[in-house]
């Protein structure tokens, strides 16, 4: 097996979580094969690799890996020579973990929750979002362009994902972050620097390709 071989990345283009790894994985500079897979069509095979049949799943020589989270904590320690996305210092890195779990525990279940509204309880949601946005943003460190400063982390790759989709609540929803907020030149700073990443531009979606697949979510009266 070649060098590029020895880790497969199972992922689908318009995965979020999928994303995150991905970034990961080129933030790195791991070599790793990317394999396309339908995560609702699930093989017998995809479903040995993960039973829980979630992509991305992460097969380093014999060892399954699985959870975007997971992976990127396995492949940060198991390439440990290469840069730190988890940080070096037990503190940076409790950061870093305590707004990534932020990012997966509030700001996506309302990405979402966004999407699936019915027009009487839209506002509060979209509210919510925007709040629960303002505190993370709030939290970055005010100098550097990441939420660590000058380096670009965990913290960072954890929520990017969905704040790089916000195009997707506009087209169904209408939805924009209030541009007068208090926040939004520090969460446009972040939002471009993290774009403009060497690291994350090639996993990026295309917007027009990528905004029907949310129409499942959709709930429209
Ligand atoms: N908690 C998982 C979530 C992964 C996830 O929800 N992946 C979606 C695609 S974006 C999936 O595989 N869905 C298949 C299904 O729900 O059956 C992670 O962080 O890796």
């Amino acid at each position: 097996m070649s060098e590029s071989t020895k880790l497969r990345f199972l992922s689908a283009w318009y995965c979020p979580f999928a994303q995150r790894l991905w970034i990961a994985l080129l933030e790195k500079g791991i070599p790793f094969k990317y394999e396309e897979i339908d995560p609702y069509n699930k093989t017998e095979e995809f479903l040995k690799l993960n039973p829980r049949g979630l992509v991305p799943v992460l097969v380093h020589d014999d060892k399954i890996i699985y959870e975007s989270a997971v992976c990127m904590e396995y492949i940060d320690e198991a390439w440990p020579q290469n840069p730190k996305i988890m940080m070096e210092q037990p503190y940076d890195k409790a950061q870093v973990r305590i707004w990534g779990d932020y990012a997966t525990s509030k700001i996506i279940p309302l990405f979402f929750a966004i999407l699936r509204s019915d027009p009487e309880n839209l506002g509060e949601t979209q509210k919510s979002f925007v709040e629960n946005i303002g505190s993370f943003v709030k939290a970055m460190s005010p100098t550097g362009n990441f939420f660590m400063g000058d380096s670009f982390s965990f913290a960072d790759i954890m929520v990017f994902p969905w704040l790089q989709r916000l195009e997707v609540l506009k087209h169904y929803k209408n939805f924009e972050i209030p541009s007068d907020i208090d926040w939004y030149p520090r969460f446009q700073k972040w939002l471009t620097a993290c774009s403009e990443k060497e690291s994350v531009t090639p996993t990026i979606p295309d917007m027009k390709k990528l905004i029907p697949i949310y129409k499942r979510y959709v709930k429209t009266k």
